[in-house]
């Protein structure tokens, strides 16, 4: 299915240069150049992102030009500034915060280069400064998770619910709408509380040092955690078994990603819940771009369907995650 796709798209990709009337494209012009700007390699989910781009980019005969800025913004707009210096066909980028990118962007509109955002969007002041955004309803993801943790708290005959937070990096999409999704969710029910709320950056190791640090001040009144990405999640359950708490059972854990490390550990109970949020979306951002070298008009905003595991359920036989 996915190489019919493929095929269909390069047909289109072949035909709309010839006939999009456009500069003339003689045999020897490359293909499509697809000019991506990733954040970093912080999480399963990002490297999971990273091979999925890859993977789709040859699969449709796309050449690819890609950056990894190791989670510093100001690496990312040099990496879309010497994309642009390149001449790329599409420009697309995942980035790391919300704020700060019109000038670079307006650089690319000025030359005359389309650009996409995957997975995380941006807040700018001119629209036109991006063709689409590919990625997930973070929003959706903290209700789904907080509807999880009403559903547990009932089950378990729950009239209390302390809850900390493991918050991912500051300033971006995912963190800022997975906290006011979860957050808007939980505020109508009178026995959850948020006890305390950290940044662990979407990082391992920042969630370990988080929930050392939350479980020193707050210890057994602690009953749940809302950690945003399943790293976090990982980095903190050593640290709530050194304190002598099983996870999964005295304590809580909702998680958000569903890579195959995360989904194993919930098989053995010690995550109660993971919000699937899916790092799949090259062969969506692959048509995308195609659409944008012929001219032709491309959704505004596109969210990948996205499911949730839990611990009620039987996942023997879910597929291999693959990231
Ligand atoms: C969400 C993505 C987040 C993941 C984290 O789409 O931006 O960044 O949830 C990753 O694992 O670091």
């Amino acid at each position: 299915m996915r190489k019919a796709v493929c095929l269909a798209l390069m047909l289109t990709v072949l035909l709309g240069l010839t006939g999009c009337g456009g500069k003339q494209e003689t045999a020897e012009e490359p293909k499509l150049l697809l000019g991506f700007s990733q954040l970093g390699s912080e999480s399963s989910f990002r490297i999971g992102n990273t091979k999925d781009i890859e993977e789709q980019a040859e699969a449709c005969g796309i050449s690819l030009m890609m950056k990894n800025a190791n989670q510093k913004q100001e690496k990312q707009i040099a990496d879309i500034r010497s994309l642009i210096a390149y001449r790329v066909d599409v420009i697309a980028f995942s980035p790391i915060v919300e704020e700060g990118w019109d000038t670079v962007l307006t650089e690319a509109k000025n030359a005359g280069i389309p650009v996409v955002l995957v997975d995380r969007t941006i807040q700018t002041r001119d629209d036109s400064l991006y063709a689409a955004q590919i990625g997930s309803d973070f929003y959706r993801e903290g209700v789904m998770a907080a509807e999880y943790l009403i559903r547990k708290a009932d089950q378990l005959g729950m009239d209390r619910v302390n809850i900390v937070e493991i918050r991912g990096t500051e300033n971006s999409t995912p963190m800022k709408q997975r906290q006011q999704g979860f957050m808007d969710t939980i505020a109508g029910d009178v026995r959850m509380r948020v006890l305390d709320s950290a940044d662990g950056d979407f990082l391992r190791s920042r969630g370990a040092e988080c929930m050392r640090e939350m479980l020193k001040t707050h210890g057994n009144q602690i009953n749940a955690v809302f950690s945003h990405n399943d790293e976090m999640t990982i980095g903190a359950l050593p640290e709530i078994e050194a304190a002598g708490y099983a996870p999964g059972k005295d304590i809580l854990l909702i998680s958000i990603d569903g890579g195959q490390d995360a989904i194993d550990i919930l098989k053995e109970g010690k995550i109660n819940c993971i919000v699937e949020c899916t790092p799949k979306l090259g062969s969506v951002l692959m048509e995308t771009a195609v659409k944008l070298k012929n001219g032709e008009a491309v959704e505004r905003v596109i969210h990948p369907e996205e499911r949730i595991f839990t611990d009620d359920e039987d996942l023997s036989l879910l597929a291999p995650r693959g990231y």
